[in-house]
């Protein structure tokens, strides 16, 4: 079958670049992952009801954790499952998830995302018969969504989350594009789902629009999703453009679409549970509040959408995508998004043509990567510290919400916080080195400003924890061990019995 036009500017790429991932849904996925020993099979009983929630929390706070594949969910009455911590704060599951090596540094994995972030292949469409996510097939008064078994994650949500993990269909009736974001659906009944959308994000824009002309806005959603549809739902693009191009792109191959029932949208294939649905202009119920990636409830209770469900789509076994969002390192969206913003800042910088970056990382402990950026450089001129720091606090990939705006020197590696911690306290000023940008823009969720309704302002404050440019000759040197050393005792470094790789050293004794 035909491409079909999810963003027309868009070419397609040969798909046998030799780079397109190994894995073709989910289930293919889970099983690279449980051959890396990354997948835990949850085979005790466990309660979606808040027991689920409690448990990836607790069993996620080391940072070092594997999925978990929840088979023996209490009250259960179907064959499904639930799938939680599937990326987390894995750097490992991330690598696999986008075809890189596991065990490449941050750093090389962000280098490595700016490249496949850059590539497009356009999605396809292929039969309804290939489908495997038309195993199942519901309409009408077959549609029971209550039955499945869905999270209620911690004691304050407003409801049971069927949506969490997903990904949302909407189409722009202007351009005809089909956005792809990641949004919450709340379990009214049977066949009514809630969304939130917040002001702004695609979804929301394509629902006001439809609704502006009084029709009846169309939703696609999949609650059991590959993991790069997982994140790539999750990451801003433009208005424009469709995120089923960049979910091509990173896998190397085009995404499969199939037909739906009783929508124009289209459905992807091989996912593990689909709802058609519809939103009618004013159709809205209390909805709300969720526990946050801010580790804090977000929006209070309020009226939202309701997706009207026309059709259901299932694979046999269902696994339901369920993410837990939470203090890192507990939250869904802790590694792969501390990765990929880190990529676009790094392009954004590069975009504007300031010399002397060398890298950047957005900690996934600061609101999952959302609220704290430190950036390294080469000094190479009076002021040139100041400049980047302000570039890289409003470039479009950092300017929402970050707090924190760090630069260091290029001896200091972003992505290691100690070395952070090092720069900030022997080479910042905190009377001189410390900027503060007020009415930036910024999120509700963050708890800092207390009244909820004047929240989204936000303030950022400017770090330089490079050395002082106007001191570099006379300022302390640091005790840096030999070129000469390091490289005699690398070779060496099996003979010692100490565990672990040779530590990468940026800097020796007579460097800069
Ligand atoms: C797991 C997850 C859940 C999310 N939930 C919501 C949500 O409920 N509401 C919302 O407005 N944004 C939510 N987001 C953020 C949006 O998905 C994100 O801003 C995305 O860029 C929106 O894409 P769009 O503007 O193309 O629709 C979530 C992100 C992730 C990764
Ligand atoms: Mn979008």
């Amino acid at each position: 079958m035909d491409a079909i036009p999810t963003n027309p500017s868009v070419s397609t790429e040969k798909e046998d670049d030799g780079s397109a991932v190994q894995w073709r849904d989910l289930r293919e996925w889970l099983d690279v992952v449980e051959k890396n020993d990354e997948l835990l099979r949850v085979k005790a009983e466990i309660d979606p009801h808040e027991e689920l929630g409690a448990f990836t929390y607790m069993a996620t706070r080391s940072g070092t954790s594997p999925a978990f594949l929840f088979e023996n969910l209490k009250g259960n009455k179907t064959d499904a499952r639930i799938l939680g911590n599937y990326l987390g704060s894995s750097k490992e599951r991330y690598a696999l998830t986008v075809g890189l090596d596991p065990s490449l540094s941050i750093n090389d994995m962000i280098t490595a995302t700016r490249k496949i972030m850059k590539r497009r292949i356009a999605p396809k469409m292929i039969p309804k018969n290939q489908a495997k996510v038309n195993e199942i097939v519901m309409r009408g008064d077959d549609i029971d969504l209550t039955k499945l078994p869905i999270p209620k994650f911690w004691p304050g949500d407003g409801g049971q989350y069927i949506g969490t993990g997903d990904i949302v269909f909407t189409r722009d009736p202007e351009s005809k594009r089909i956005n792809v974001g990641a949004y919450r659906h709340q379990l009214h009944g049977k066949n009514r789902v809630g969304m939130y959308n917040s002001p702004g994000k695609h979804a929301r824009l394509d629902r006001e629009a439809w609704w502006a002309s009084g029709e009846p806005c169309e939703v696609v959603a999949a609650y059991g999703i590959d993991p790069v549809m997982l994140m790539i739902g999750g990451q801003t693009m433009s208005f424009k453009e469709s995120e089923l191009d960049a979910a091509g792109g990173i896998m190397g191959r085009a995404v499969e679409l199939t037909e739906a029932e009783t929508v124009s949208l289209p459905i992807p294939a091989h996912a593990e549970i689909v709802i058609e649905g519809v939103m009618r202009p004013g159709n809205m119920e209390m909805e709300g509040p969720l526990g946050e990636f801010t580790g804090y409830y977000g929006n209070e209770r309020g009226m939202q959408p309701v997706i009207d469900v026309t059709a259901v789509h299932m694979r046999k076994s269902p696994i339901i995508t369920a993410a837990l969002m939470a203090m890192y390192p507990s939250c869904e969206i802790g590694m792969h998004y501390a990765i990929m913003r880190s990529a676009r800042v790094l392009d954004d910088l590069d975009k504007i043509g300031v010399p002397g970056v060398r890298a950047a990382y957005c900690h996934p402990a600061a609101a999952s990567g959302w609220g704290m950026l430190v950036v390294s450089m080469t000094q190479q001129y009076a002021g040139h510290a100041a400049q980047v720091l302000a570039l890289s606090a409003q470039c479009p990939a950092a300017a929402y919400y970050t707090k924190w705006i760090i630069v260091v020197d290029d001896d200091v590696d972003p992505t290691d916080i100690n070395q952070v911690m090092w720069a900030l306290t022997t080479r910042c000023h905190p009377s001189d080195d410390i900027d503060i940008l007020r009415d930036t823009w910024s999120t509700w969720l963050d708890p800092s400003q207390g009244v909820f309704d004047s929240r989204p302002y936000g303030s950022k404050a400017l770090i330089n924890a490079c050395k002082p440019h106007r001191h570099l000759k006379e300022f302390s040197k640091e005790s840096r061990i030999s070129r000469e050393a390091y490289a005699s005792l690398s070779s060496r470094w099996s003979e010692f019995g100490l565990k672990g790789p040779v530590p990468s050293i940026l800097k020796f004794h007579g460097d800069n």
